[in-house]
């Protein structure tokens, strides 16, 4: 059995990336564990249709029974959702270690930003939008739970359009990880890095752009040198979707605290954190969240847009 035939890209992936259009990966974790059910599946079509509106192709990234997939259909995307009442939609979460265990086994998963990266790279991708990127766990100095997003973001030549992180993660730890690993951090008019539901946190960007182009060039210029490795385009929360600071951090200690009651580790530990963050907020963090999907994806397609014209 040939493997390489478990890898395909849509015909509109292919022809757009032929005629040097602009495509912009999208993340499917976030669909099968990072959202709840039906939320999840709005949120990953109205990401498409906003890239979509800002010119550019999307292409959700995920596996579909057994074959890794660069542009799901919109069946595909129902298929890896994870409906509690409906055993054909179970998927797994599958990193880079994952891929081949979805596809020997011929599974369903959605694909972190970690295995979102390697596949964008392999198809010839060089944009992505997500919400928030894994990271250093709060711990993981203890732990050493550190996301394989970051080692991937080492070895992965894709710009990720994101809003920071977490603090369910360490932020300044994150920071420093993607330091050693020569990650830049371009802050898109912003000098603070992200923590994602709200604007800034304490610890500082690399570089500050204020407009896309600038961005789109830093990403030529790494990439013309021969520099492999992604570019972390950090894009804030709008003011007006912002959460309110004392109450995520305290719906994200207690939902730390329990994760730690119930010893959830390893890849369980960060969807548990997150759905917990959703039910202790009643619901806004996610409100947040798929506000802060609509700005990446948006602002993702016009640097797509931007970086085709540099080529
Ligand atoms: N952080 C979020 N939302 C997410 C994730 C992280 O705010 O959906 C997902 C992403 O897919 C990310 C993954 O790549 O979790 C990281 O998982 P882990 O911490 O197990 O590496
Ligand atoms: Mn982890």
């Amino acid at each position: 059995m040939d493997y390489q035939k478990e890898f395909i890209i849509s015909e509109e992936v292919i022809e757009a990336l032929k005629n040097n259009q602009p495509v912009v990966a999208l993340e499917s974790s976030i669909i099968s564990h990072g959202m709840p059910y039906p939320v999840n599946i709005e949120t990953a079509l109205m990401a498409e249709e906003t890239v979509r509106k800002y010119g550019a192709i999307p292409a959700t990234i995920g596996v579909y029974q057994g074959k890794i997939v660069v542009g799901l259909s919109n069946e595909q995307i129902i298929a890896i959702s994870n409906d509690p009442n409906n055993p054909e939609t179970k998927a797994m979460k599958a990193s880079v270690k994952g891929l081949p265990y979805a596809v020997s086994q011929k599974l369903n998963a959605g694909l972190t930003i970690a295995g979102i990266l390697r596949c964008a790279s392999i198809a010839g991708i060089r944009v992505m939008a997500t919400g928030g990127i894994g990271g250093v766990a709060k711990g993981g100095e203890i732990s050493m739970d550190v996301s394989a997003d970051l080692e991937e973001m080492a070895l992965s030549s894709v710009a990720i359009v994101g809003a920071g992180c977490k603090s369910i993660l360490d932020i300044g730890r994150t920071k420093e990880y993607l330091e050693t690993k020569d990650v830049p951090v371009i802050g898109l008019q912003t000098d603070s890095f992200p923590a994602f539901f709200t604007p800034k946190s304490e610890y500082r960007i690399d570089y500050r752009m204020n407009n896309i182009d600038e961005a789109a060039a830093f990403m030529k210029a790494k990439w013309d040198l021969g520099f492999k490795g992604s570019v972390i385009l950090a894009n804030p929360v709008p003011d007006e979707f912002a959460m309110d600071e004392d109450k995520i951090n305290a719906a994200i200690d207690e939902a730390t605290r329990l994760a730690e009651e119930l010893n959830i580790k390893g890849e369980k530990s960060t969807p548990f954190l997150l759905s917990k963050v959703c039910e202790l907020t009643n619901g806004d963090s996610l409100k947040t969240n798929i506000e802060i999907i609509r700005n990446n994806t948006k602002v993702a397609a016009l640097v797509a847009k931007a970086y085709c014209q540099l080529v």
